[in-house]
């Protein structure tokens, strides 16, 4: 548009730099190519010495860089990157406590199995090893050995798109997990000949290899499967990561088992699916003569393979990992390889044969499905109005609104606030629910909560315990500058699992689970520029929550909940230590 002003206007758009080829260039630049030319689009982290030019330069390699406020959040958006995409996912650190900040997601990421790789620069080398005092030195590589699933240091240049391409299979390949890469500050400024550096770029081949269970394996499993009268099917998170969706349902609904989804697999069929015994867990613990276990390892969260288990059942466990067999319980079958096709191959063998389901199995199960989901229903519909609100009101209010819309990808920390919202809210998705997962641990919830949004694209909500959103919550910001469609619900009883805990010393000071029932948490999102809402009734809750999401921008609703609402660890109070109460005379 012309202007006649005679005030200078705003300057137009400076014309595009001339581009420039540099005859020389440094680590950081090849460590940015590296990263894009095998297919690295983004980058979480927090910059400083000795990343800072780094991160510029991998923003102009068309790598978007996504700068949080805190390292542990933005390692938890790169391992949600990573499990939604089934790529890894980045985070860059700067060195001693950012890496160290990072690090803790990166061995979450680890446990969980989400391929990602943290990228630290590291001060260098020898005053470090001589324990001389270096600008934030620490011996990183050895700190993070053992705990993360590989760990590389590079030295020279010239290694590091060998070092890229060894750090992005050991992150997918095989069971995935957590990778960290150091880079000591004077590899990452050392200068070389472009020409030269250019000689060092590969395009790795089949970065994302598999491997195949082999027919033994499979005709093993088959034919225990044959043999069963109460067969069922678990899926775990693993059987979701995988984007084998389609496969899952062909051997789900072609064998007519029924399964259950541990926590971040519900979605991957329908929780509603007629097949689904999501409410009839203990019974097919109990009962369950066959138990295929599809990505889902038996750990704490199915009680270790015993417990409740039926001690004469028998196990099919189709997974990538050999050491995973026989950890807590003799594994009949073992299936070890690529889920999809292990699938596939069993339903190959299947053709044609019979299994030998025991006819009321199924409809049993789905008897007690429907007795029991009307029975969750009316007590649900029990709180829908108490006043002040529980967690049962606040999720009767949410559920609807959250399961029409299955463009939503819910994310969900706390004990209460996430054992009751995933025992409400049905999923219908594939991995559209990412929770504390394996390690059970809070403070996953804004970091996961960007990278599902960054990485998708899909309005992301999270519900989170007022505990559980104090570990994350700074990085609400980072939300609203990047203006991600995320909706975060704070349920705020004031405390870890209650507010209601005792001083029993009555000294003044708060309980030990005790928080900040008063605490305005929307005012966080005020600060940054969000949309900030505090309700107290259901109605008040329905109208924020449909707001926000329609509105695809940054917003907080802060519900408020009596104190008294949750329970001590929520679902798993079994956990803690037995306590006996000391008596003072
Ligand atoms: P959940 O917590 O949902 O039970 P887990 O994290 O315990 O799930 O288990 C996931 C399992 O999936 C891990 O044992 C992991 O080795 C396995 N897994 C991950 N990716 C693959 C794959 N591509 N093929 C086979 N197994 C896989
Ligand atoms: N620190 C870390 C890193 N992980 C943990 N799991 C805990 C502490 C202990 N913890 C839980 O296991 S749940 C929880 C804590 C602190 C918070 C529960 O309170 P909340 O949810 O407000 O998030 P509810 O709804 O009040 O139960
Ligand atoms: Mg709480």
């Amino acid at each position: 548009m012309a202007t006649t002003s005679t005030t200078p206007a705003t300057p137009a758009a400076a014309a595009p730099a001339a581009p420039h080829y540099p005859d020389q260039v440094t680590g950081m630049y090849i460590l940015a190519k590296a990263l894009k030319n095998i297919g690295i689009d983004t980058m979480y982290g927090l910059v400083g010495i000795p990343v800072t030019d780094f991160s510029y330069l991998a923003q102009e390699q068309g790598i978007r860089f996504v700068g949080f406020r805190h390292e542990q959040q933005a390692g938890m958006a790169a391992a949600t990157h990573g499990y939604v995409t089934g790529k890894p996912g980045v985070l860059l650190t700067v060195s001693s406590l950012g890496f160290l900040n990072g690090l803790t997601a990166t061995i979450n990421a680890t446990v969980n199995c989400y391929p990602m790789i943290q990228i630290s620069g590291s001060s260098e080398r020898e005053p470090i090893d001589l324990e001389q005092g270096a600008y934030e030195g620490l011996d990183q590589l050895n700190v993070a050995k053992g705990l993360v699933k590989a760990a590389y240091r590079v030295n020279r240049p010239q290694d590091i798109p060998t070092a890229v391409a060894r750090a992005y299979r050991a992150a997918i390949s095989g069971r995935p997990g957590g990778v960290y890469l150091d880079i000591t500050t004077p590899c990452l400024g050392q200068v070389v000949d472009a020409d030269e550096a250019e000689k060092w770029f590969f395009t790795p081949v089949d970065p994302q290899a598999k491997t195949y269970a082999t027919p033994e394996s499979i005709d093993r499993a088959v034919e225990l499967l044959k043999s069963a009268k109460r067969p069922a099917i678990v899926l775990g998170k693993g059987a979701a990561f995988i984007q084998a969706d389609e496969t899952i349902k062909q051997f789900v609904e072609s064998t007519g088992l029924p399964f259950f989804p541990m926590s971040m697999a519900k979605g991957l069929m329908p929780d509603t699916h007629p097949q689904s015994a999501l409410s009839c867990r203990s019974t097919i613990m109990e009962e369950a003569d066959v138990v295929i276990l599809i990505g889902a390892r038996l750990n704490w969260l199915l009680s270790r393979g015993h417990g409740k288990w039926n001690p004469d059942g028998k196990f099919i466990q189709l997974d990538v990992q050999a050491t995973e067999m026989d950890c807590n319980r003799p594994i009949d079958a073992p299936v070890v390889g690529d889920i999809e096709q292990s699938l596939k191959d069993m339903m190959t063998k299947l053709q044609g044969q019979k299994l030998n389901m025991d006819p009321t199995w199924m409809p049993s199960l789905q008897a007690q499905t429907k007795e029991k989901n009307a029975k969750f229903a009316e007590r649900l519909a029990s709180f829908a109005n108490s006043q002040p609100m529980t967690h049962w009101t606040a999720l009767n209010a949410l559920k609807p609104l959250i399961e029409s819309n299955p463009d939503i990808i819910l994310v969900n920390e706390g004990a209460n606030t996430l054992d009751d919202t995933r025992d409400t809210i049905d999923m219908s998705v594939p991995r559209s629910r990412i929770d504390c997962a394996t390690w059970a641990i809070m403070g996953m919830g804004i970091g996961s909560t960007i990278g599902a949004a960054v990485a998708t694209g899909r309005p992301v909500v999270a519900i989170e315990g007022d505990s559980a959103f104090g570990f994350s919550g700074m990085d609400f910001a980072t939300i609203c500058r990047f203006q991600l469609p995320c909706t975060v619900v704070v349920f705020n009883n004031g405390g870890i699992y209650n507010g209601v805990g005792v001083n029993m010393a009555n000294n003044g000071d708060p309980a030990p689970t005790t928080l900040d029932i008063n605490a305005h948490y929307e005012k966080i999102s005020e600060a940054f520029g969000g949309a900030a809402y505090y309700v107290t009734t259901p109605e008040e809750l329905t109208k924020a929550f449909t707001e926000a999401v329609a509105s695809k921008k940054p917003a907080l609703i802060n519900v408020q909940l009596a104190a008294d609402s949750g329970k001590e660890s929520g679902h798993i109070g079994y956990l803690n230590p037995e306590s006996i109460q000391h008596v003072t005379v």
